[in-house]
């Protein structure tokens, strides 16, 4: 097959690689419709997907990966910088030499047989000012056919390049998908990603976290932007006007659910609307107006699938219905569609797990889909996409949002007093681990920004980019920054607010808050609204004056000893912790006593 491109970096790279894995031959994504037709069809006839039922779920397809590689594998994620120092004390590390000749060890000759597909892809609306491009290696279909989806790629993506050198380069081999030999290996110095022994999501669609948060955190403390973890919605109130919202929240913690929500039933009247930018990053450019800009650098959804239903998050299940790969859900048998856990109440009885074996959902005490089982699909699809969605230069951003699952403790909603201590507020942030990383679940950490896992370069040095962010800004125009928690738990172990929709409701203060429209009671932790500031019409029986007003108690004592926790964990960062962070935490102590 022709090559693609005469681009002198990108062909020199791939005979470098093929030189090492020796493909039986190369094959460019142009990312036409035929092509992905074709490889569709060929991934179908070795068992690696299975076609759905064409007329409930056009273009849509099952794949399973193997049993021991479901999620993301931090241990094994490494930031290979030249020294330790550079990565910091959250990252695993190795040194760049070491790194690529274990990688090369375990790579080589791994394409013995196989395809070599070239992925030429944009992340971010080709020819964006804030988009960069990308060109992944590997030897999956399956990757190939969800990089189709999550990002822009083929031809187009190369005429934008011509020949510059200004690309991150991404190699992917299969490999035996040995747990041992896994590594994912991010070069930040060297624009460079190589993942072995892998095919789940997070691992080999690498132009999702190890490029759009890892590479590009690095890329934007240098060019001055950011790259975060973060979804992207706009909120359009009755009036007309559209403000629009960054949230970072952990993994499998909401942000698919947030992005896409549908206004409780008296919002609706009202007029609200919500419109969904992005679900999982967001790249965070100042623009000439003075203002913070973000773009979604990606083009579809890699969402999970248990718990999404026609309630929970209508719009992604809706996203769902075309053009989609579902990974590790079950296979219902009788009309060959997909089942997950929390879909409906109906689970199939003629089926198949998510492992391949039979299983009957009726009779079944296992779970049929992982908790980590996703779907891969197009943001076109999704019912509520925003119309700025295919903007080049983003959307202006009126608020940040952290948040985390905390049962305890984190109030429903607080404010921070200004932007460095918004930095701070974020840097503390601690959540209960999720089925989305290997390991244990449930388990509180540390998770500043919801970066601990994708930030490729030493987090210290990160909090401190933010601060130097927020020097550039007039306070004026720079987002406002709050804290959230949709996931308190009373005594009983009960979710005490409905989250889902209704956190609408909590969205709405905080747009209050940014127009000066809405008091709030000022506590040691930051502004805490009056109970009676956020909006439970509606929510009888559900949630009352008395529960709001405890899910926004600001626990004196508890948080003292989070205070403690956070001064452990700040630790770790001994000179490099930012001054203005230590003073943020001296101030927090005082206010406790
Ligand atoms: P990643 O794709 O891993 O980054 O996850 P995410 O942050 O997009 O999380 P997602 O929206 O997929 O939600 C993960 C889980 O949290 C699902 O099981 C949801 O049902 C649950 N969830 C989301 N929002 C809420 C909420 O407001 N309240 C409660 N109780 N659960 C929620
Ligand atoms: C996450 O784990 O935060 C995800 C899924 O969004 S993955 O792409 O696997 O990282
Ligand atoms: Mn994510």
């Amino acid at each position: 097959m022709a090559n693609l491109t005469t681009n002198p970096s990108i062909l020199s790279w791939i005979e470098d690689r093929k030189a090492l894995v020796k493909p039986e031959k190369v094959v460019w994504i142009d990312g036409s419709k035929e092509q992905i037709e074709q490889l569709r069809a060929e991934a179908c006839s070795t068992g690696e997907l299975i076609k759905l039922n064409q007329e409930k779920l056009p273009d849509c397809y099952l794949h399973r990966t193997a049993i021991n590689d479901v999620a993301r594998v931090e241990n094994r994620t490494l930031i290979c910088t030249p020294t330790q120092e550079e990565a910091g004390p959250t990252n695993n590390w190795m040194a760049p030499d070491e790194a690529y000749k274990m990688l090369d060890e375990i790579a080589k000759d791994s394409y013995v047989g196989r395809t070599m597909y070239v992925i030429p892809y944009s992340m971010g609306p080709v020819g964006s000012p804030l988009a960069k491009i990308g060109v992944e290696l590997t030897d999956s279909i399956y990757v190939v056919l969800n990089m189709a989806i999550m990002t822009r790629v083929g031809k187009a993506v190369l005429d934008v390049l011509g020949d510059s050198n200004d690309w991150v380069r991404g190699f992917h081999a299969k490999c035996q998908i040995d747990e041992e030999k896994r590594y994912i290996c991010q070069f930040p110095q060297d624009n460079t990603i190589i993942s072995v022994n892998s095919g789940y999501g997070g691992n080999v669609l690498l132009g999702k976290k190890c490029f759009a948060l890892r590479i590009a955190s690095y890329l934007g403390k240098n060019e001055g932007w950011m790259a975060e973890h973060m979804l992207i919605l706009g909120v359009e109130k009755p009036d007309g006007e559209t403000k629009y919202i960054c949230a970072a929240f952990p993994s499998a913690c909401g942000k698919t659910n947030l992005a896409m929500l549908i206004p409780p039933e008296i919002y609706k009247e009202k007029g609200y609307k919500v419109w969904c930018v992005g679900d999982d990053i967001s790249w965070i450019r100042k623009g000439a107006d003075g203002r913070l800009y973000a773009i979604n650098p990606e083009n579809g959804f890699f969402g999970v699938a248990p718990g999404t239903n026609e309630k929970s998050n209508p719009n992604a299940l809706a996203s769902t219905k075309k053009g989609t790969i579902f990974t590790n859900v079950v296979h219902n048998l009788d009309d060959n569609t997909v089942w997950w856990e929390g879909l409906d109440k109906n689970p199939p009885e003629n089926a198949v797990d998510w492992t391949g074996k039979p299983w009957n959902g009726k009779t079944s005490d296992a779970k049929g889909a992982h908790p980590n089982s996703r779907f891969t699909a197009p943001a076109v699809n999704c019912p509520c996409i925003s119309p700025e969605f295919e903007n080049l230069n983003g959307v202006p951003i009126s608020a940040f949002v952290f948040g985390g699952r905390r049962a305890k403790l984190a109030p429903l909603v607080y404010q921070s007093r200004d932007w460095n201590h918004g930095v701070f507020v974020g840097s503390i942030m601690a959540s209960e681990t999720t089925a989305a990383a290997a390991g244990a679940v449930g388990v509180v950490r540390r998770d500043p920004m919801a970066m601990l896992p994708f930030c490729g370069y030493n987090m210290a040095d990160y909090w401190q980019h933010w601060i130097d962010i927020g020097k550039t800004l007039d306070p004026d125009k720079a987002p406002k920054i709050f804290n959230v928690n949709w996931f308190r738990k009373d005594d009983e172990g009960n979710f005490m607010w409905p989250g889902f929709g209704d956190n609408l409701r909590v969205l709405d203060w905080i747009l209050d808050r940014c127009d000066g429209k809405v008091d709030a009671v000022e506590t040691a932790i930051g502004f805490v609204p009056k109970a009676e500031d956020i909006n439970i019409d509606g929510l009888e029986g559900e949630v009352s004056r008395e529960s709001l007003e405890s899910i926004l108690d600001v626990d004196k004592e508890l948080w003292a000893k989070e205070a403690e926790g956070i001064a452990e964990f700040y630790s770790k960062f001994g000179d490099k912790l930012p001054e203005t962070l230590k003073a943020e935490l001296e101030t927090l102590k005082a206010n406790l006593k």
